[in-house]
């Protein structure tokens, strides 16, 4: 007799922006071994995989050369797969991709869906690493011309169908590929609620999810104004307890242990089993 899969913990990815200008974290770790710490830190919190970017996507940040991204990451990469540490790269760059991958990173993470660098899909083909293909509309200084939505799901839907589509025909193996709604990215904060009640029309794409609403702007619009940036962490493990009920496979945090906390909570709920990563849900 077979059973129907439980629901899964979905896997922490915590996030180390080595830039000096990201809108939570920027400046604090560009030196690798503040890097490292951090990373270390985010893995004793619950962190099952450490995103490192180079490039910050903040609204008004300077875009920077491939070459200055890679020499900021890989580093850091190297460091972290050395200690074991299962690592992603945030990068629209098919060279950083390479180059972080060469230096350990196991998942390229790529919030343009592979729109940015034309030769990004074929090498994530050539690489046969994971990829995240992210929903993407352009940079930051293009968002006020690019963030209208006739149906925030079912057109962000069909915009991640075309990226998955361009993905496989490249190359990439379909059992290597998430596909990510880029909550806050070209979106007003009703559209990112909307995709976050979507989520389930969003899985039937039939690939792994990776929500990243983190710190982001649309759950700083519930808390007093003037709130700190890390008085989001509690939003944000509320929402990822709830991502994890719609069956996300992984959230991005830059708190590990707030949302590690929910989903505990969340399994011990559901009585769900632990996901790919090291997350448990003992006890
Ligand atoms: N958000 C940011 C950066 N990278 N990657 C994915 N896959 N999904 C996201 O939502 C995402 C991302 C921006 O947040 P940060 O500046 O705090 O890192």
């Amino acid at each position: 007799m077979t059973t129907a899969p439980g629901p899964v913990r979905p896997e922490v990815w915590g996030v180390l922006n080595v830039t000096p200008d990201s809108f939570s974290d920027g400046g604090r770790y560009l030196e690798p071994e503040a890097a490292v710490a951090q990373a270390r830190r985010l893995v004793d919190d619950g962190a099952d995989v450490i995103d490192v970017g180079g490039e910050s996507t903040r609204p008004g940040a300077e875009p920077v050369s491939a070459i200055e991204e890679a020499a900021r990451v890989v580093p850091v990469v190297r460091a972290l797969a050395e200690a074991g540490i299962r690592v992603s790269i945030d990068t629209l760059n098919a060279s950083t991709a390479r180059a972080a991958v060469e230096a350990g990173a196991l998942i390229v993470n790529d919030v343009s869906g592979g729109l940015e660098d034309p030769d990004m899909l074929s090498m994530i083909a050539a690489l046969e690493v994971d990829y995240v293909a992210m929903h993407w509309r352009g940079r930051s200084d293009r968002w006020d011309a690019v963030s209208d939505y006739a149906d925030p799901v079912a057109d962000v839907r069909d915009e991640l169908r075309s990226r998955r589509d361009a993905a496989l025909a490249a190359g990439i193996a379909p059992e290597r590929l998430w596909l990510d709604p880029g909550i806050g990215f070209a979106k007003r904060g009703d559209a990112n609620w909307a995709l976050l009640r979507g989520l389930p029309a969003l899985a039937e794409l039939g690939h792994p999810l990776l929500v990243g609403a983190s710190r982001k702007r649309f759950l700083g619009a519930l808390l007093p104004e003037g709130a700190a940036v890390e008085e989001r962490d509690l939003p944000t493990a509320v929402v990822n307890a709830l991502c994890a009920d719609a069956g996300v496979r992984a959230v991005r945090v830059h708190d590990a242990a707030a949302t590690s906390r929910a989903l505990d909570v969340w399994a011990a709920w559901r009585g769900a089993g632990v996901g790919v990563g090291t997350g448990g849900a003992a006890a």
